[in-house]
């Protein structure tokens, strides 16, 4: 596996300076994050990127993420020429070396909390989700503002966006996946670029809209859709794992040849689809992350792993999920079990 680390750019407070001195760090996952969604990625802005984060000693690993413009993912207006841009990225960031593509198929929104700063007793704070505060939420108040959201929208785009979705199935939105991965994998395979699709977070839907990749049945209907190894997954233990029906360990060993990108972070299960983002350390949320780490390990996982979001600790303040400290502290936990796995098994 390679351990990497998320990026946001220029104008991240936690710098790559930061980042490289993080024991075993080796990779960074980033984005252009100023064009416009479905535009092409032109390939001097993807080498501009890629040499910043070689100049301080990383690797440019994965791209988290090329967004899928939503007139993909409802089927209409422009999708093919959005699709046909998309390939143009995916070319253009196989020129520049780049062998792994992040992105997701959620309608609207892309990972959904109800409090971005929980405070803990330890005197931390947290991510936390609480089903009763979102079931309130009104989306279109811009009460709240997420980091991996399209911030673009206006009031009244965002209002016919909601409008368009309301006639759009599950069913609908598996059909407008297939039509795009039919597409985008024939170029990924030419081009050598796995593409890895983020399950939805939370695994199910909110404000009406329709989720589909939010389970292992789910799952394995997707990787059927079109069946190579370039359509694979980020396996996101966050994201799932605060399901109680989903088994992340059993994901692994059952998808991990399709698995390019691993999303590796804990959560602690508060109620019915209540839940708090909590330390990596496998004793203090739900999951169990060494079974998690030691189940990669086992399958011999060559791809890609970072640690997820942390909450924010030491005083730290910035953006929500992406401080510098405890994804830093996730990151040296996740390499300790690592080597004590690989360790164990050499001492056998
Ligand atoms: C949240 C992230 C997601 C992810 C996208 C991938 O912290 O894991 O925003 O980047 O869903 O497209």
């Amino acid at each position: 596996m390679k351990m990497t680390f998320r990026w946001y750019g220029e104008d991240d407070p936690v710098t790559l300076e930061k980042i490289r001195q993080i024991p075993g760090m080796t990779g960074i996952v980033s984005a252009i994050y100023d064009i416009p969604v479905g535009e092409a990625w032109p390939l001097e802005r993807i080498l501009k990127l890629k040499e910043t984060v070689e100049a301080s000693g990383l690797e440019l690993s994965v791209i988290e993420s090329v967004p899928v413009h939503e007139d993909i993912k409802m089927g209409c207006g422009d999708r093919d020429r959005y699709i046909e841009n998309y390939c143009t990225t995916l070319r253009n960031l196989a020129k520049a070396g780049i062998d792994c593509v992040c992105y997701n198929f959620m309608p609207v929104f892309d990972w959904t909390r109800s409090d971005l700063a929980l405070q803990l007793p330890d005197g931390s704070n947290a991510l936390a989700y609480k089903n009763e505060t979102v079931l309130k939420m009104n989306p279109l108040s811009g009460e709240l503002s997420l980091p991996g959201w399209d911030s673009s929208y206006t009031k009244e785009g965002m209002k016919s966006l909601l409008e368009q979705y309301s006639k759009i199935t599950e069913e609908d939105l598996w059909d407008n996946l297939k039509y795009f991965l039919d597409r985008v994998i024939k170029v990924a395979e030419e081009v050598k670029i796995k593409m890895a699709i983020h399950p939805d977070d939370p695994p199910w839907s909110i404000f009406g809209l329709p989720r589909i990749i939010t389970s292992k049945a789910n799952i394995e209907r997707f990787l059927k859709l079109y069946d190579s190894k370039y359509n694979g997954l980020t396996l996101c233990s966050g994201s799932l794992g605060v399901s109680p029906d989903n088994d992340i360990i059993d994901m692994i060993h059952s998808f991990c040849d399709r698995i390019h990108f691993a999303h590796i972070r804990n959560i602690k299960i508060s109620g019915d689809c209540d839940f708090e983002e909590s330390a990596h350390y496998t004793k203090a949320g739900s999951l169990d992350i060494f079974g998690i780490v030691h189940a990669y390990q086992q399958e011999g996982f060559e791809g890609y792993i970072r640690p997820d979001h942390g909450r924010m600790i030491w005083g730290e303040q910035g953006r929500p999920g992406y401080g510098l400290y405890d994804r830093a502290l996730g990151a040296v936990y996740i390499n300790g079990l690592w080597e004590a796995c690989e360790r164990l098994e050499e001492m056998k």
